[in-house]
């Protein structure tokens, strides 16, 4: 993922239809067609711009032509998406080397370019893990300058937010954890999170803090691992109105936790403030699998537990956060945003024709063997054979 890929992207591209058109315009006209026939209404869906990417992972380089950055904002309408995820520095590029004047200039521009789409910024989060600051976390981390950083940053992430019209904060907590248990005061790093948590609830009186949990992953043991401890962090705030959670499936997944359940504790808090909608393939690294592509079953209760709920009709979008395969072709890569959306709105077909009458006789026998197989035979499509 990467800003410093937008950034330089941002900067080295060229901006001319012509080359946009030589580069990939006929591929990009090809999955926007596709897309619209999949759109429906119902549902807003978000993503950000690192889910659009060169392909690179942590055994190699890049594998894909980077496609110019502000050239992305172009496709989400035709891709059936409404909302832009955005970390502080996909708004503002070079982040730390901006001054107060060009942050704001960036920001304006951005929030432009949203309106001619027609696109809503969902959330702005501080991308602090990129910093060689913030090497042994930020919030937690057992330097004062240290923190000192991660505040400041913090407040140019809230600024930037509220610049281009965006009132969430999103927290993922990336390196406020440990690579080894005795290296922090785990008592004092859980003060040092709540302690930062109120302090931007003053900053700004408008904003709403969405924390993202994930038990590992860039850190070997996270602070904040669970939806329990980011709403628990939530009630224990000066303004728990304002703090709560954004839910990805794989994170939930890596903690051994069933998404779907995570969500339902979440939303009987109203305190889901968005998803992360992917996939996970068992205890691994992060995969931002496509969503439903390798746990098809946790997926129906993902959609199930959403539409029950009536998630969504207080404005909350359907984030997803997909990687694409490294090795798929094209320029630019969208095939996994789009099936992603696509495997949701199936779902939610689902969910919506699934037999709740035959759901209810079985739980009365408690037989829970029927309702299994009524499930499974319905996700294959047989329940009416
Ligand atoms: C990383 C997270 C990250 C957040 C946004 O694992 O999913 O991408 O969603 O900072
Ligand atoms: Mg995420």
């Amino acid at each position: 993922m990467g800003t410093s890929l937008w950034a330089r992207d941002f900067k080295a591209q060229p901006k001319s239809m012509d080359n946009f058109e030589a580069t990939g315009f006929r591929q990009i006209s090809i999955v926007c067609r596709m897309s619209l026939d999949d759109a429906r209404p119902g549902y807003r869906f978000s993503f950000g711009p690192w889910n659009i990417s060169e392909g690179a992972d942590p055994f190699g380089p890049e594998v894909r032509q980077a496609f110019p950055h502000e050239e992305k904002f172009a496709l989400y309408k035709p891709l059936g998406f409404d909302g832009v995820q955005f970390h502080d520095d996909d708004v503002v590029p070079h982040l730390e080397e901006q001054s107060a004047a060009q942050i704001e200039q960036q920001a304006a521009r951005v929030k432009t370019i949203l309106g001619n789409q027609g696109l809503t910024p969902e959330f702005v989060a501080p991308r602090m893990w990129f910093d060689s600051r913030t090497v042994d976390g930020g919030y937690t981390s057992n330097s004062a300058s240290d923190r000192a950083y991660a505040w400041e940053r913090t407040k140019k992430s809230i600024d930037i937010a509220r610049m281009i019209d965006c009132r969430a904060i999103v927290l993922w907590l990336a390196r406020e954890g440990t690579y080894i248990r005795e290296a922090k005061d785990a008592r004092v790093a859980y003060d040092r999170l709540l302690e930062s948590v109120n302090q931007m609830l003053d900053y700004d009186s408008e904003i709403e803090i969405w924390i993202e949990p994930k038990p590992n992953e860039p850190t070997d043991q996270a602070y904040v691992p669970t939806i329990g401890h980011a709403i628990a962090m939530a009630y224990a705030s000066q303004d728990p109105a304002r703090v709560k959670g954004l839910i990805e499936t794989a994170h939930a997944q890596l903690a051994g936790l069933d998404p779907s359940d995570e969500m339902a504790f979440a939303l009987a808090h109203g305190k889901l403030g968005s998803v992360h909608l992917n996939d996970q393939n068992g205890l691994k690294y992060d995969q931002d699998k496509n969503f439903a592509s390798s746990n098809l079953r946790a997926a129906f209760n993902q959609v199930r537990v959403l539409e029950d709920n009536g998630y969504g009709s207080q404005g909350e979008f359907v984030g997803l956060d997909v990687k694409a395969m490294r090795t798929q072709p094209g320029l630019p890569v969208t095939d996994h945003l789009r099936n992603s959306q696509r495997m949701f709105h199936h779902l939610v077909d689902k969910v919506r024709s699934y037999d709740r009458e035959k759901e209810a006789a079985f739980r009365k026998e408690r037989d829970y063997e029927g309702l299994e197989c009524h499930v499974l035979e319905h996700l294959m499509g047989l329940d009416s054979v």
